[in-house]
Parts: structure tokens; C-alpha cells; sequence
């Protein structure tokens, strides 16, 4: 078994949807994690070595350099909380809220899912009074998961936090294998989450590009051997569980959340990426990263000579465009700090379009109500359509495309990316670059 020598190394192979929990969170906070590389699942998590490091022989595991970790959501919480607790919200209460919904992802969606999808691949035997009882459980937990999502863009506060990463992974083994789009019609709020995460670039690592079940596998009954006993054909000599007296089989198993996974030969791997619309407009010359890089790496004293310069030199038009962006409701940004979480909260909604896209965004006044305004530099001609699909806050600003043949509005989009001490003839409070 491979030393952590400081570093953290994750023992799973690709697609364990409870290894993503980690490796999400990861990303998030800035961690890196090594796999251990050709873990062959069945035979590297049985040795002795790997028994030290979880005495049931499971995976995830992860090594640091103070000790091993097991169970996917104690490694994700580790994770999480290495370099900021920016995963587990902005308060005492968003904290507890945050376990409150990665409890309830492992006991009521998850749980329930292993009672409903074991039979159906062959892992457990199938009883018709379990699967009732795990279907009514799944329902009633998505009921109340959409009652929440009505009114929220995430389980806790305004950004990610750790209950969506194992939310996510939890809902993402359900939509690949049983949730139907029938069966989530009720619940519009769930697959409107649902959706919009699953394509955020972190979770889309990860997850994988999850293509949503169209018809229920019916699980083998009776006679049909599961997949254990196929493999153990000893264990058919057992009495059956359909001969055991009718009050045990019809009691669901107690299942914990230790059981509620499936080994990776039956984990779907995650699924070739596929292309986003924006990879087919004709090449730029503009290559977005060494603006990127540029406006990062230039120091403020050299930033007019060289970042902006730079900026308009590289600047293609046909294959790029500028767009100025005022928030509509300027009148009820009267606090600061809740101006500056409205457009914090804006960015970080553009996550998943970050490969096409570079802006600014200011907020601007002395006192309130503080103005919202930026720039934003988008691939292709237009504000691309998924970024109009998928965040709402484009319908908050109104948009003017930048005529870059006008001098006086190609300087307007320099001082926003340089951040003078004014914009507009107003004083710049706050900057947020979204890069
Ligand atoms: N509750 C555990 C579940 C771990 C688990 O069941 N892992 C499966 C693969 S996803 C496994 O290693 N199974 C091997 C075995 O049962 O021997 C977690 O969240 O980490």
C-alpha cells in the first residue's frame, strides 16, 4: 500500500459516485488529491495493507499524512474543512443546516435507493413489500426536497456548500438508474437542481455527463439467482429468503449507510464529455486563458501599459463579443454586504460557462443605494444561450453589447478591468473578476 508521504491519496477507481463526494469538494476548496493509480476493485481493497486502512475493505479510502479515512462522507467533510469552511456556509446555523441535509442525502435518498436498485442489479434478494416501502421513502424524501427547492438555488444559502456535493452524488445514482421522468414529474424543483448542478464544471468532473434512466429495469424475482449467488453458487443451498415466514420478509432490511453503495464493476464510469455548443463557433485566434493569465499576472502599476494594451492586441471580435451589464434594481442594494453576496452569488452561478467567459463586476456609490454594474466578455457573437438558460440573473441586468468602434466605450471596459478608484464618475466600492 502506498505511503501518503504528505499528500492525500483517494484508494476507488474512476466513477464511485461516493468518491465524488471528495473530489468535488476538492475542487471547490483547492485541495489536491491523488488516486492511487490501477486499483483494481475486488483485489486491491482486500489485501491486508488495505484492511489497515478500513477493516470492512471498502472504498473510498483516503490516506493523509495524520491517517486514513473511511466512509465517503467523512472524507468529503475532511476535505471540505482543509482550507477554508466556505463549504459549510456562512454561519453557525448554515453549518448545521449543511449536516442536516448530508444526513438526510445518505439516510433518506440514499438508503432508500440501495433498497429500491440492490434487487434490481442482483445484489440483494427482491421483495415486493421492500421495494414499495423504498419507493414511498424516495418519494416522500424528493417531496420534500422540492418543497425546499421552491424557494432556495442551493440546500443552504447562496453558493455551494458540502450538502449539494453528496446531495448530488446521492440524486445522480437515482437519475441514472431509477428515476424516471415520469417518476419526477412532481417534483420540478428537484430536477430543475438537479439539472442545473449536474453541469456545473466541478460536478461534471465527477459525476460524469449523467444520462437520465428511460425505463425501469424490472428486478429479478423468485427463482432469478442474484448476482452474489451467481458468483457464490454455494450460497444457493441456503433457504431461500421467499421460504422465510411472511412477517420477516416483509420487514425492509435495516440497511446503513455503510451498505448503501455499489462495488464499481456496476457504477456506471463516467461518460465521454460531451462538447458544449460553444467548441463548434469557427476558431478565434483569441485564446481566452492568456487573457486570463495576463490580467492576473500584471502588476497594478504596469497594468495600463501591458494588461490592457495587451487586452485590445489580442481582442477578436468575430469570435468574441463585450457586453456591459447594470443591474435593474439598483434601488435595493442598501447594504454593502449583501450587495456584494448578490453579486458574488451571480458569478458564481456563471461557474459552469467559466471556459468562455471573462468579466467584471463593480459596485459602485459612495453610500446606497450602491449600483451593480460590469462588463463581460463572452465567446461568440452573442451572450451565449445556455448562459441565458441556466442563470437567472442575466434576466436581473440589462445588456449592451460594447461597440468597440467607440472609443469612449472601449475606454469604459478598460476601466473596468483596470479598477480605478472610479468608474462612471462613481467611486468603486468593490470588484469582483470572474475568470
Ligand atoms: N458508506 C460507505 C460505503 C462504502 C462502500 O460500500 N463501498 C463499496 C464500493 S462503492 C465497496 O467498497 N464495496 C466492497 C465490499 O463491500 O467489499 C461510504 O460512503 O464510503
Amino acid at each position: 500500500m502506498a505511503q501518503s508521504n504528505g499528500r492525500l491519496l483517494l484508494h476507488t477507481s474512476a466513477g464511485n459516485k461516493n468518491a465524488a463526494k471528495s473530489l468535488i469538494a476538492a475542487e471547490y476548496v483547492g485541495v489536491k488529491i491523488e488516486i492511487t493509480p490501477s486499483f483494481q476493485f475486488g483485489v486491491s481493497n482486500k489485501t491486508p495493507e488495505f484492511l489497515k486502512l478500513n477493516p470492512l475493505g471498502k472504498v473510498p479510502v483516503l490516506e493523509t499524512p495524520d491517517g486514513a479515512i473511511f466512509e465517503s462522507n467523512a472524507i468529503a467533510r475532511y476535505v471540505a474543512r482543509l482550507k477554508s469552511n466556505a463549504l459549510f456556509g456562512s454561519s453557525a446555523i448554515d453549518a448545521a443546516h449543511v449536516e442536516q441535509w448530508i444526513d438526510f442525502a445518505t439516510t433518506e435518498i440514499d438508503a432508500n435507493i440501495f433498497r429500491w436498485l440492490g434487487p434490481i442489479r442482483g445484489r440483494v434478494p427482491f421483495s415486493a413489500e421492500v421495494q414499495k416501502f423504498a419507493i414511498e421513502a424516495v418519494q416522500r424524501a424528493l417531496a420534500a426536497l422540492n418543497t425546499h427547492l421552491s424557494t432556495q438555488t442551493y440546500m443552504v444559502g447562496h453558493f455551494v456548500t458540502l450538502a449539494d456535493v453528496v446531495l448530488m452524488s446521492n440524486l445522480s445514482l437515482g437519475y441514472q438508474n431509477l428515476f424516471t421522468e415520469e417518476f419526477t414529474r412532481p417534483y420540478l424543483h428537484v430536477d430543475r437542481y438537479f439539472w442545473t448542478l449536474i453541469n456545473l464544471p466541478h460536478f461534471k468532473k465527477h459525476l460524469g455527463e449523467v444520462v437520465r434512466v428511460e425505463k425501469l429495469a424490472v428486478p429479478p424475482t423468485g427463482d432469478t439467482p442474484t448476482k452474489k449467488e451467481k458468483a457464490h453458487p454455494a450460497k444457493k443451498e441456503k433457504p431461500k429468503e421467499s421460504s422465510k415466514p411472511k412477517e420477516e420478509v416483509s420487514k425492509p432490511k435495516e440497511i446503513t449507510p455503510a451498505d448503501t453503495s455499489f462495488d464499481d464493476e456496476e457504477e456506471a464510469a463516467p461518460k465521454p464529455k460531451a462538447k458544449n455548443p460553444l467548441d463548434f463557433l469557427p476558431p478565434s485566434p483569441m485564446v481566452l486563458d492568456s487573457w486570463k493569465r495576463l490580467y492576473s499576472n500584471t502588476k497594478a502599476k504596469d497594468f495600463r501599459e501591458v494588461a490592457i494594451k495587451g487586452f485590445w492586441e489580442m481582442y477578436d471580435p468575430e469570435g468574441y463579443s463585450l457586453w456591459f451589464c447594470y443591474y435593474k434594481y439598483n434601488d435595493e442594494n442598501t447594504v454593502p454586504f449583501v450587495t456584494m453576496n448578490k453579486v458574488s452569488g451571480f458569478l458564481q452561478r456563471m461557474d459552469f460557462i467559466r471556459k468562455y467567459a471573462f468579466g467584471k463586476v463593480c459596485i459602485l456609490g459612495e453610500s446606497a443605494p450602491y449600483k451593480i454594474k460590469g462588463v463581460w466578455l463572452f465567446r461568440g457573437p452573442e451572450i451565449p444561450q445556455q448562459v441565458k438558460d441556466e442563470c437567472y440573473d442575466i434576466e436581473l441586468y440589462d445588456w449592451h453589447k460594447v461597440d468597440i468602434t467607440d472609443e469612449v466605450q472601449k475606454e469604459r471596459v478598460s476601466a473596468y478591468f483596470e479598477e480605478p478608484d472610479d468608474i462612471e464618475g462613481e467611486k468603486l466600492l468593490e470588484a469582483k473578476c470572474f475568470k
